[in-house]
């Protein structure tokens, strides 16, 4: 079994229910260990677009990352995502952050996500439910270092907002129906 944290955003129709769409149709494959709360993020790298709700998810997978992420496009497209603009809006966006300790570097898949470091809204969340006390802690595989000092490296003007609380959120992607 693989350990894989999901960043996911939505900043088009009902954002709240695409996140929970999304995470029960990857919960058929895979097992929900942990997740952030929800937050309400400004727009990074494209400003003249709505609010982005964002969240990380760790799952337990036997899927290869290539399959995994394979299924993520399909989800993604069932979701009613197009190919839209560099940064720009949409439906649902489900990033492959980490997986395991695995670094991947090709033209349809780079692992660790390459902008995680310089994103608020997923170092954020991230940092949640990255394990730190314990041995060992999360760390980026590339920049050998942990969320926290991620964050701290990054002097960031992005805005989160608490939109609904890890606990609340656990709760509705138990019981929500598809
Ligand atoms: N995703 C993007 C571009 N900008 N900004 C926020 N706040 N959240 C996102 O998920 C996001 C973004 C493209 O993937
Ligand atoms: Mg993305
Ligand atoms: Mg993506």
């Amino acid at each position: 079994m693989s350990q894989v944290y999901l960043g996911f955003g939505s900043n088009v129709g009902d954002r709240l229910q695409n996140i929970i769409t999304a995470t029960h149709k990857l919960s058929a494959n895979n097992l929900i260990k942990d997740c952030s709360s929800i937050w309400e993020t400004s727009p990074w790298g494209l400003e003249q677009q709505e609010d982005f709700l964002n969240c990380v998810i760790l799952f337990e997978t036997n899927l290869s990352p290539f399959t995994l992420i394979e299924a993520i496009g399909k989800i993604e497209h069932s979701l009613g995502r197009k190919k839209e603009q560099k940064f720009g809006p949409r439906t649902i966006d489900i990033d492959i952050l980490f997986f395991d300790t695995l670094i991947i570097n090709t033209p349809t898949l780079i692992v660790p996500h390459p902008l995680l470091h310089r994103r608020k809204f997923v170092l954020l969340p991230l940092s949640e439910i990255a394990p730190t006390e314990v041995k060992p802690p999360l760390l980026h595989p590339i920049l050998k270092k942990e969320i926290n000092e991620l964050m701290e490296d990054l002097a960031s003007n992005e805005t989160c907002h608490l939109f609904i609380p890890a606990d609340r959120f656990r709760c509705l992607i138990n019981t929500h129906q598809v």
